[in-house]
């Protein structure tokens, strides 16, 4: 995969995405944002990359919207803008597969936001998130009012979001906004470590996890249950489901095929 604004690396089933903008801090344009969204479009359909981990060139992941592009915005514009982030960051959410942002130094608005259209976030400890927004005269526009109270809980995300503050990976940790914080220099290996496992697991299986967890968080329980038994009876029609059973009984190894 080539991209103007983005590296794609691929090891193993695991895809790495750096989005390479360093001297903006990777300041997310309408044109970054797009190579985003067609390198999600392409791992979805490709059997050969089971998760994907995203991370940032140099000092930062992401240090939010490109403010010189939004600058001089009108509001028709701003909306179309939003709408496509909005497309490409649901489209990481929806995808099936597991997404890891390894979160290297400032995740700032937009880049917050991405990282919350991640299903896990690991950062190193110089990592700075917030979501200053605020502090421009703007809301969050790429989801950061929707997707921060469901992880950290309203409270705190009416603190982030109205102060416009800027936070240390160990207290974003403590909230529940990073699953974990790690030195800079462990942080694409740690990632990885955690990718290569999650690939090596049957990836039908992980894809309904994702989907049973994205899906029930949305819903009442009773509606969540029935979506996780549906998904869970459809692991039975899966090659995989018979051979991590049939290994466990067989006292073997088991060897998915991703079926
Ligand atoms: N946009 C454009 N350029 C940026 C951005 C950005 N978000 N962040 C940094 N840059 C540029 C700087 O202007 C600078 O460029 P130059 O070298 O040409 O002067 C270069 O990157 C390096 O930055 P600094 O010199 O400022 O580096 P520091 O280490 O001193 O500071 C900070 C780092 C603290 C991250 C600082 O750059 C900063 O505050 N950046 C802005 C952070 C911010 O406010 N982000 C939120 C943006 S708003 C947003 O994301 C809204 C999303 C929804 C949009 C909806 C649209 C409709």
């Amino acid at each position: 995969m080539n991209f103007e604004n983005l590296l794609f690396e691929q090891k193993g089933k695991v895809g790495i995405i750096t989005i390479n903008n360093p001297k903006s801090l990777n300041a997310l344009n309408p044109r970054v944002v797009a190579d985003i969204e067609s390198a999600f479009d392409q791992i979805s359909k490709t059997d050969e990359i089971s998760v994907v981990i995203i991370t940032g060139a140099g000092k930062a992941f992401v240090a939010g919207a490109d403010i010189v592009t939004m600058s001089t915005m009108y509001p028709t514009e701003a909306r179309k803008w939003a709408e496509e982030a909005m497309r490409t960051f649901r489209k990481i959410e929806l995808l099936e597969k597991p997404v890891i942002a390894a979160i290297n130094g400032f995740a700032l608005g937009g880049g917050c936001e991405l990282a919350l259209a991640c299903d896990i976030r690991i950062a190193s400890d110089n990592a700075k998130l917030g979501q200053p927004e605020i502090t421009l005269g703007i809301t969050p526009g790429f989801g950061g009012t929707q997707r921060l109270p469901r992880v950290i809980g309203a409270a705190k995300a009416k603190e982030f979001i109205f102060t416009g503050g800027m936070y240390t990976a160990e207290e974003a940790e403590k909230v529940g906004l990073l699953n974990k914080v790690v030195k800079p220099e462990e942080l694409m290996d740690v990632a990885l470590s955690m990718a290569t496992r999650m690939s090596e697991l049957p990836s039908v299986a992980m894809s309904y996890c994702k989907t049973a967890i994205n899906r029930g968080i949305e819903v009442d329980l009773d509606t969540g249950l029935e979506i996780e038994k549906d998904l869970f009876a459809l692991c039975f029609a899966t090659e995989d489901q018979k051979e991590g059973m049939g290994a466990f009984v067989q006292k073997r190894k088991a060897e998915f095929k991703g079926k």
